[in-house]
């Protein structure tokens, strides 16, 4: 049994960035079984990035961006020569041309349609923003998909206390409404908080299968 101590998910490392299917990597943790994999997605600049990299304590793992859409690219890292982390390109960037959007759409469904190693989707959500359509489109898809669900509340240092509560409490209730079965979690995140590590490291942890 693995313990989420501190150290773990802190061996983490870059594999790399993929924009067509067959450059994503197809490693073995042991013979006929791949690295299980978690997807981050969500909204651009809800926290993704932000969040992989405070999660294996690393600065710069992945490259958090100040120009919301910019990463397009399917990123892959190794976390403790355990699982991979799959940082999915955001949606809801108004910006994206169309031609680039349809692209982009292709490149997400390529990824999420052909990984049976895809165990567990952490759906980020800026805890001071509504559902959006896409949000909305993500949680149908991983439930016809049989895919289990996490969502992270992002940013919840920008809230006080009490405009938190109410906040984690409207979201839970909308994301809840659209969730089938036992497959609603939850977890507020803050990178400013380290003590938001641990909760997320054991939910990961019992809801894939480890080698
Ligand atoms: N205050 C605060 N800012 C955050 C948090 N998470 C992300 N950010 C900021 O939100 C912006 C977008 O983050 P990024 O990780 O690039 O989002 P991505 O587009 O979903 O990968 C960056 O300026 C981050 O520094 C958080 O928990 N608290
Ligand atoms: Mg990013």
């Amino acid at each position: 049994m693995i313990h989420a101590d501190s150290a773990f998910f802190t061996r983490a490392t870059f594999i790399r960035s993929c924009l067509e299917e067959k450059d994503f990597p197809k490693l073995y943790i042991k013979r006929d079984t791949f690295y299980p994999e978690v997807a981050i997605i969500g909204r651009s600049n809800a926290g993704k990035s932000s969040l992989i990299n405070h999660l294996t304590q690393k600065k710069d793992l992945v490259h958090v961006s100040s120009t919301p859409g910019k990463t397009q690219t399917i990123n892959f890292f190794n976390i403790d020569d355990k699982l991979l982390f799959v940082d999915l390109p955001g949606y809801g960037f108004a910006k994206i041309q169309k031609e680039l959007k349809k692209t982009w759409g292709e490149r997400l469904s390529l990824y999420l349609e052909n990984r049976p190693q895809l165990q567990l989707l952490i759906l980020i959500l800026d805890l001071r923003r509504d559902l959006s359509e896409e949000d909305k489109q993500m949680i149908e898809w991983a439930q016809f998909h049989q895919k289990k669900l996490l969502f992270i509340f992002s940013k919840t240092d920008k809230l006080s206390q009490s405009e938190k509560r109410i906040a984690e409490k409207k979201l839970a209730e909308s994301v809840k409404a659209l969730v089938h079965g036992d497959n609603f979690h939850y977890l507020c995140y803050s990178i400013k908080d380290n003590q938001c590590r641990l909760p997320l490291k054991e939910f990961i942890i019992k809801s894939i299968h480890l080698s």
